[in-house]
């Protein structure tokens, strides 16, 4: 084993469930006398808001370490990973997105584990659990795995969400005596930011990514309820791109609203969806899908 073990994540933003888990995996490394630290280059999204960060676990100054190993978390994209990250000093990954489990059987040597399930921080949890570790599972670190969980499924409400986050929630929530208000303490806080921080919010939590008939700018944004959205802000900040759809999840009616623009992208998406779009520039899903989930969808539309 390497002197220094970087756990890191991806390129450029990383959200609670990536943060919230490089931490964690860091605590347990350390606890079985890994020299492990976790960090970042990348931006921090407006799904960590101040409360998150005010926790006593935080992550570790991103220096590049001479010989460092890395481990990274919550994306198998080789084109996505953390800047210091290369196939040479790559030693694993886990992930919970589609796509690159086959490139992954190239490099034996990066041991991977890809599942698609609610959330990195579930795996963790587990690993913590079958390592006989529990004992570092306080407080701070339950709210940090719990958030991950939360807003990665959604409050427990999407379909991605397994019986294995559903277990982890459940066991962190009484290992860590959190109350089950928590959800609404942790959305409300990042609502707060990203309406602070509109635009910047919304920038944060893009990917560009071309996969099937999707355009290649895709954001994604969770809000309590869509009558909060500033739709025609939001369009503006789209405006630079040919091509792009945003997926707003509205938690209170349980839709996801995918605003568009571009050529083409309506009859794409009326085709992925086989569902007419509601307005020119929106198509309304009745039960909301995560980002991930479109993706998934229209990668294996295209594969066919
Ligand atoms: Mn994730």
């Amino acid at each position: 084993m390497s002197n220094n073990l970087v756990i890191t994540s991806g390129y450029k933003y990383i959200d609670i469930d990536a943060y919230a888990s490089i931490i964690a995996y860091r605590e347990l490394l350390k606890k079985q006398g890994v020299n492990a630290t976790a960090s970042t280059l990348s931006t921090l999204n407006q799904s960590i808001p101040p409360f998150i960060l005010g926790l006593k676990y935080r992550l570790d100054s991103a220096d590049t370490l001479k010989d460092a190993k890395y481990i990274v978390l919550d994306t198998s994209n080789p084109d996505s990973f953390d800047e210091r990250v290369t196939i040479d000093n790559l030693v694993e990954i886990i992930d919970h997105h589609t796509g690159f489990e086959d490139y992954w059987k190239n490099y034996p040597n990066v041991k991977t584990q890809i599942e698609f399930i609610g959330s990195i921080c579930t795996i963790i949890f587990e690993r913590i659990v079958s390592s006989g570790y529990t004992e570092i599972l306080d407080t701070d670190l339950c709210k940090l795995l719990v958030a991950g969980i939360l807003d990665n499924t959604l409050n427990l409400k999407s379909s991605i969400t397994t019986d294995r986050d559903h277990n982890a929630y459940n066991k962190l929530i009484r290992i860590g005596n959190i109350s089950s208000d928590f959800y609404i303490e942790y959305f409300s806080a990042c609502e707060s930011e990203i309406l602070k921080n509109f635009t910047k919010a919304i920038k944060d939590d893009t990917k560009i990514e071309k996969v099937g008939v999707l355009p290649a700018v895709i954001g994604q944004m969770v809000i309590l309820n869509i009558k909060d959205f500033n739709i025609e802000e939001m369009k503006k900040v789209f405006a630079e791109y040919p091509e792009w759809l945003i997926n707003v999840i509205s938690l209170e009616d349980g839709k996801s609203y995918l605003y568009f623009g571009g050529d083409t992208v309506q009859e794409r998406l009326e085709e992925l969806f086989d569902k007419q779009c509601d307005a020119y520039d929106l198509l309304v899903l009745d039960n909301f899908l995560l980002r991930k989930q479109i993706m998934k969808k229209a990668q294996e539309m295209s594969s066919l």
